[in-house]
């Protein structure tokens, strides 16, 4: 049995073989009885079931009983074992980010970043840093559906060679308080209400939107929400964010602000609402299946690394301030510098180990890399390592295969729960009797790799109060507004209107309006129109979501039209099959698009095989039933197959759903009759959709055409 240590480089022990149990603690922790009991520990041959204890067992399946009826005896220390072991199997879940999904992989740099940051990590082009990736929804719980309206953290382990650094971000590059101190009352507002713990895994409910309505604050937050970001496709084609300003800081001590930002080599694409939420039934692990299937076949996920760099001296230049953790820094004020990438290449071998055990925590820095006084960062700072104590029952967590460094851990930390380690020795510094180990670096000059604050002349006053630079709450959420494809508007307008529709309390909805109105007032009235409640009056709320002169009205790097990516690679494709169907066109689809790197099935009313045209049988890879569109990018209905399928429910639904989805079709000879039945009066004026009447096998440019429409993902004027 091998350990599940990231793939180059495994920071962990070997797992002892047969046992479960991690393997010798690493080298500086061990004494000599430790390695004499080593050499004792011999690997069973027969590779038998044992106890805890390593005791052989005869039998799992039956208690120790007197005869065959009579009562169990407390002394069946193997039935009691494997009880209480079951009974203790569940761990806390995290509070919020409960469901998740994770992978290894590795980071690797361009370019030395050395003028900015001595981060080990940042400095040579092409060393690689293996990583733990962990993505997640907020609200619901571990075991929620995937594609429900939310925000997704993105955060990643950096297992450097100067300790571990945390990236704990989401897929948005705003969050929706200023303060750590108003964390609780969000949470508590968007989770489930008290008394019935309704809704899971949904923001539509009162209190969600009573919070936000008393609170501007989040109204740039909401408009991220609304839009089709909170609706990902997939996690691999998700931008990643470190939302905070972080602070890079280099061997001569001298510091740059720093926004993350990753950005997926496939694409930002998104579900349409419709989708997302028949998809949460058809498959509730879409986006863990997504990942984890991508990887096992070697489509690994890729991601490149880039940041904003903004001198000390331009901390003023901007009318919003960099600490401000609702606020973005348009990238046309400042270019996002593409410095890495990072491919994911490994999934787990065991969820609870690697992807529950997991523990980030934003204080995870390491040389080179600062904080800024962003206060929901500095409460996080705080939070992360108060969370795992609870969530991993006790101080030792980092010991975990999952949290433990490349680099050697040793200090003067002891005992605790779950404490892996021997550890010999002293105990406290300065000591003699252990001659004065472990040492610290300090003094002078720091030598390499050595963690140095950054040291921010702080003076002023113990106050509780708001910086007035937080003040302005609706500029940007303006300029996401004003930066949106047509369609995009048409989404988030259809999103508010359907998160606030839920609100019982009318009060509610009309503050919510009223705070739509300081963004755009179309935005409000048509809102407003949709919920029921009279719209207010401009007079009264005027548009304050103007901003600056010196401010982009409008930021084309914000609207998924921009961030598309070239080529359809994985993008899955069902070819819709029926006895008597065109088996060259089928064999065409999957050659063709899967040349492109799309991942093609072959989907009939039922298993096993279909009887083509031509004689052939074509092997079924999905039955109707077990499927449906919203699991899919795109559809091909083959000649032969079209109108023996307007017969079958499920294939009409199918493809009424791809239609309605906007997704890209194509139909061949009598496929059409298909699209017809889904509704589709004259399909080849329906945009997305190719049609080719001509009978026989399509020419290439029918393929090539109907990849470019693949690669546009949806079309949602349709
Ligand atoms: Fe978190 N957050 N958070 N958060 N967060 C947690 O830590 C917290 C915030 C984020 O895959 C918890 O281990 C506070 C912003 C991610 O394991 C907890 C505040 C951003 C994850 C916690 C914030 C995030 C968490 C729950 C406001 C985006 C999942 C379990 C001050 C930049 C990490 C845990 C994983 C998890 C606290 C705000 C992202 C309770 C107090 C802003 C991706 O400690």
């Amino acid at each position: 049995m091998t350990n599940p240590g990231p793939p180059e480089e495994r920071p962990h022990a070997p797992v002892a073989p047969g046992t479960g149990n991690p393997g010798p603690p690493s080298k500086p922790e061990r004494d000599d009885k430790d390695i004499a009991l080593d050499a004792h520990r011999a690997p069973d041959p027969d590779g038998a079931l044992t106890t805890d204890q390593g005791v052989r067992v005869d039998d799992t399946d039956n208690s120790l009983t007197v005869d065959d009826r009579g009562p169990t005896l407390l002394e069946d220390f193997q039935l009691r074992e494997k009880l209480t072991r079951f009974d203790h199997e569940r761990i806390p879940e995290r509070v919020v980010h409960a469901r998740g999904s994770g992978a290894y992989g590795y980071f690797e740099p361009y370019e030395s970043l050395a003028e900015y940051t001595c981060a080990d990590f940042l400095q040579t082009p092409g060393h690689r840093t293996p990583v733990f990736v962990r993505f997640s929804t907020v609200q619901g719980p571990r075991g929620s559906a995937d594609t429900v309206r939310d925000v997704r953290g993105f955060a990643t382990k950096f297992y450097t060679r100067h300790g571990n650094y945390d990236l704990v971000g989401n897929n948005m590059p705003v969050f929706f308080i200023q303060d750590a101190i108003k964390f609780p009352d969000f949470v508590h507002a968007v989770k489930p209400e008290p008394p019935d713990e309704m809704p899971t895994g949904a923001s539509a409910h009162d209190t969600f939107w009573d919070f936000c309505s008393l609170q501007p604050e989040s109204t740039h937050m909401l408009m991220w929400l609304m839009s089709d970001r909170a609706i990902p496709r997939s996690f691999r084609m998700m931008q990643g964010f470190g939302v905070h300003t972080f602070r890079l800081v280099n061997a001569e001590g001298v510091g740059t602000f720093v926004k993350f930002h990753w950005r997926p080599k496939l694409g930002v694409c998104s579900q349409v609402w419709d989708e997302a939420q028949i998809t949460a039934g058809r498959d509730p692990d879409f986006h863990r299946r997504d990942l984890w299937e991508a990887i096992e076949a070697g489509d690994f996920p890729e991601w490149e690394l880039g940041v904003q760099l903004i001198p000390e001296r331009d901390e003023f230049a901007y009318p919003f301030d960099l600490l401000d953790p609702t606020k973005i820094v348009p990238e046309e004020l400042v270019p996002v510098r593409p410095v890495g990438r990072m491919v994911l290449n490994r999934n787990p071998q065991n969820f609870f180990a690697e992807t529950e055990q997991v523990a980030f925590h934003t204080a995870n820095v390491v040389p080179g890399i600062d904080f800024t006084n962003d206060p929901l960062l500095q409460g996080r700072n705080f939070s992360y390592l108060d969370t795992q104590l609870i969530r991993l029952g006790g101080p030792n967590f980092a010991q975990l295969p999952v949290n433990r460094p490349l680099a050697d851990v040793r200090n003067n930390q002891r005992d605790g729960y779950g404490q892996q380690l021997i550890h010999p020795g002293t105990s406290y510094a300065p000591n003699s009797v252990g001659g004065g180990c472990p040492a610290t670096m300090g003094g002078g000059r720091l030598p390499e790799g050595v963690f140095e604050h950054y040291q921010e002349r702080i003076d002023g006053a113990a106050i509780r109060r708001r910086s007035p630079s937080f003040a302005d709450h609706y500029s940007q959420a303006a300029l996401f507004w004003h930066s949106m494809a047509e369609w995009e508007q048409q989404h988030i307008i259809a999103a508010f209107a359907f998160e606030l529709g839920k609100v019982a309390d009318r009060e509610v909805r009309r503050r919510m309006v009223v705070n739509l109105m300081h963004v755009d007032q179309g935005l409000a009235a048509e809102v407003a129109r949709r919920i029921g409640v009279a719209p207010p009056d401009p007079q009264d709320h005027p548009v304050a979501g103007v901003g600056p002169a010196d401010e982009p009205r409008v930021s084309p790097a914000l609207s998924l039209e921009n961030l598309w990516a070239a080529g359809i690679r994985t993008r899955k494709v069902a070819v819709l099959a029926v006895p008597g169907v065109d088996g060259g066109q089928v064999r065409a689809a999957h050659e063709r698009l899967g040349a492109e790197g799309a991942v093609v099935e072959t989907v009939a009313p039922h298993d096993g095989h279909v009887l083509a045209q031509d004689g052939e049988h074509l092997p079924v890879d999905r039955a109707l039933p077990t499927t449906a569109s919203v699991l899919y990018d795109a559809v091909v209905v083959p000649d032969g197959g079209g109108r023996t399928l307007t017969a079958e429910p499920d294939a009409v639904r199918f493809a009424t759903e791809a239609l309605r989805h906007g997704k890209p079709v194509a139909a061949l000879g009598d496929g059409t009759a298909l699209l017809r039945a889904a509704g589709a009066d004259e399909p080849e004026q329906v945009a997305g959709v190719a049609v080719s009447t001509s009978g026989g096998q399509p020419g290439t440019s029918f393929w090539e055409g109907f990849v470019q429409l693949i690669e546009q993902h949806r079309f949602p004027q349709r």
